[in-house]
């Protein structure tokens, strides 16, 4: 398959391609949402920087230490809360809004493509979301959309929590410590007490079955045309698999990504048939347009 860079010849050959697409799926990652300030898993800088987000992300990470990892995802919370959708995802909810017939899965738990008025029924949260919070008792099925409240109790407050990862190496402190929160002092489900957790799918958990079956549902009904690969390492599994899903269903395959040629892993890569490097928050509306 051509390697491509972003030039012209290739622009028009992807657009007259676009032009004639209409089953498109697009597989969004961290990438997706750099712009508007948010870090990527990979380069999460400040504070976090000592504490790889991938092993706080895990069931077990909570259970050993449920104050760190709810300061984690409550500076995450007020980051996503306070950032605003930038012109990529604005872009990706014009094409669902004009074509009925594509569809985002995002990696992202950051609300910035709901909020950018894409489309809820063509809009797949595979990995959940940081507005919603579920219970952990084993009988408990309470779960709250919760966007408004940042902090959750008074000790989340932004004031007492370690700023979240940012893309301005300069926004956090590096050197500030997370405070050990007492476990009374921790969200608490207003059905049965129990401790609350962020409703985001963690490593080893399962994605939402739901939302799994839509997705394979929409592959399964026929051929398709384009795989648009957005700002994602495409590391991570199952989610990344859709790239190979759209293929063996005869998509042609665009990465937009910031990083490609020094990401020797980039899932998908070697398979693209265009290649358009850089901030998917300029590219995206000028290919998508
Ligand atoms: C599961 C929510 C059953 C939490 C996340 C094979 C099959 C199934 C599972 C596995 C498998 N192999 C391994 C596994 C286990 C695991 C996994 O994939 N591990 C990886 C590390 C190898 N998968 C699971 O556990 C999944 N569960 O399958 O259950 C099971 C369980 C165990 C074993 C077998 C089966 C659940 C995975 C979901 C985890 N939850 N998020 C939270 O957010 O806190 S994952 C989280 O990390 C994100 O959601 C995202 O998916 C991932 C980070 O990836 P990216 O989004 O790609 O971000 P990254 O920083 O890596 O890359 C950013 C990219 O953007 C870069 O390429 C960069 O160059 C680019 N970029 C930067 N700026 C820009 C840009 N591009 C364009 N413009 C820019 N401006
Ligand atoms: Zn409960």
């Amino acid at each position: 398959m051509p390697y491509l860079e972003h030039n012209p010849a290739d622009l028009a050959r992807f657009k007259a391609h676009l032009s004639r697409s209409r089953r498109i799926l697009a597989l969004c990652g961290a990438g997706l949402s750099a712009s508007s300030g948010l870090a990527t898993f990979r380069g999460a800088g400040g504070l976090w920087k000592t504490h790889d987000a991938m092993s706080l992300a895990t069931p077990q990470a909570f259970t050993k230490d449920p104050s760190l990892v709810w300061q984690f995802y409550s500076a995450r919370r007020q980051a996503a809360f306070s950032a605003k959708p930038n012109p990529a995802h604005r872009a990706l909810a014009a094409l669902s809004i004009k074509n009925k017939d594509f569809i985002t899965v995002t990696q992202n738990v950051d609300g910035l493509s709901p909020r950018s008025g894409h489309p809820a029924g063509q809009l797949f949260p595979v990995h959940g979301s940081l507005s919603t919070v579920k219970c952990t008792g084993v009988f408990c099925n309470y779960v709250e959309f919760n966007n408004f409240d940042m902090a959750l109790t008074p000790a989340l407050a932004p004031s007492s929590v370690p700023s979240a990862p940012s893309t301005d190496p300069a926004a956090a402190d590096p050197d500030a410590q997370p405070p050990n929160i007492p476990l009374d002092e921790l969200p608490k489900c207003s059905k049965c007490s129990s401790l609350l957790r962020p409703g985001v799918v963690w490593f080893g958990e399962t994605l939402p079955k739901d939302l799994v079956k839509s997705v394979n549902d929409w592959i399964n009904a026929g051929p398709i045309d384009l795989c648009l690969v957005i700002g994602t390492s495409g590391r991570v599994w199952p989610a990344a698999g859709y790239i190979q899903r759209c293929e063996e269903n005869g998509a042609k395959v665009a990465i937009i990504n910031m990083d490609i040629w020094n990401d020797p892993e980039l899932g998908g890569v070697a398979h693209a048939d265009w290649l358009f490097e850089g901030d998917c928050a300029t590219i995206l509306p000028e290919i998508l347009e």
